[in-house]
């Protein structure tokens, strides 16, 4: 049986309120969709945070739809994730893909591990657990003992909630494509493809470029002339000594820039002047930066207004 492992999409998410990240999350469903219509599997797992709230915009909604018409739906199983759960009706519901099948034993967000282990039976030759929590290694809440048991009783187990991809023994959790805080950053989400006994991953491959920054330099022009040679459209983690109005008239000298987190410099070992070796590039980025293709370029870009977002929570 071949399967398509996909998770924490967080459709509908437009972080710091730019319309460019709705659409980086977005885009990241029509990748996989198109990786589900290459592969053509007999089983697709989603297993939770399909969207990012518990309530839809018609955009976001759009794009869903755009999603399971295209894909075969009666190969869905799906759970729900701590941000699209909810009492009313699920999406997994509304967008008809609540197939059940014998040998995939879901559990959705809210249900406690013991119990749902508990009522599993083991009755068929192939058996997928769905669950949408991670491996305490990894920063979830499943122990030790229940990591045992999944290793041992299923012959897939399909995570999701932890945004970061990993596979231990039959244990797979794909992780989110794109990164939704800078936590994230370096760990690139994707799908897990194949047979059961050959599985691969398959990382999502236009994840928007993201790059970390520590300069001490408190001279504008040359933290904008730093900024400089980064890519068009990249997200920018800067950890220098920054004022609020310097903020602004740097990011006006930098329009191709999508988005600029300022982080506070450690100032223990402070220095006034600056060489080059006070500017610390982390070599993954260099590593990064060869290997990502280049994203569209954004010189402007309407931001969704904050109130509806707020609305969705
Ligand atoms: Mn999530």
């Amino acid at each position: 049986m071949k399967i398509c492992h996909i998770s924490d999409i967080h459709l509908g998410y437009g972080q710091y309120y730019l319309k460019s990240r709705f659409d980086d999350f977005a885009n990241s469903l029509m990748w996989s969709r198109d990786l589900i219509l290459e592969e053509d599997p007999d089983l697709i797992l989603i297993s939770g945070d399909f969207f990012h709230y518990q309530k839809q915009r018609y955009v976001t909604l759009r794009y869903a739809r755009e999603f399971f018409d295209s894909i075969k739906k009666d190969k869905v199983a799906a759970i729900t994730g701590n941000h699209c759960h909810t009492s009313g009706t699920t999406w997994i519901e509304y967008f008809n893909v609540d197939n059940d099948f014998p040998f995939v034993h879901k559990i959705n967000w809210g249900a406690n591990m013991t119990d749902a282990l508990k009522s599993v039976t083991m009755d068929n030759e192939l058996n997928i657990f769905m669950f949408h929590d991670g491996l305490r290694n990894f920063g979830g809440n499943i122990s030790k003992k229940h990591q045992e048991i999944l290793t041992s009783e299923f012959d897939y187990v399909s995570l999701g909630h932890i945004h970061l991809p990993y596979n231990v023994d039959n244990i797979y959790n794909p992780g989110c494509f794109e990164s939704t805080s800078t936590a994230y950053w370096d760990y690139a989400g994707g799908a897990f493809v194949g047979e059961i006994n050959d599985i691969n991953f398959i990382p999502y491959p236009h994840r928007r470029k993201t790059y970390r920054i520590k300069t001490k330099s408190t001279d504008q022009q040359e933290i904008i002339d730093l900024l400089k040679a980064f890519d068009d459209g990249c997200m920018i983690e800067l950890e220098a000594n920054i004022t609020n109005s310097m903020k602004k008239r740097i990011s006006n000298a930098l329009p191709n820039i999508l988005y600029i987190i300022l982080k506070k410099p450690d100032t223990s070992d402070r220095k006034t002047t600056t060489t080059k070796d006070d500017i610390d590039i982390y070599e993954e980025i260099y590593y990064n930066k060869s290997g990502v293709a280049k994203l569209v370029v954004e010189t402007s870009f309407n931001p969704i207004d904050p109130s509806n977002i707020v609305d969705m929570l």
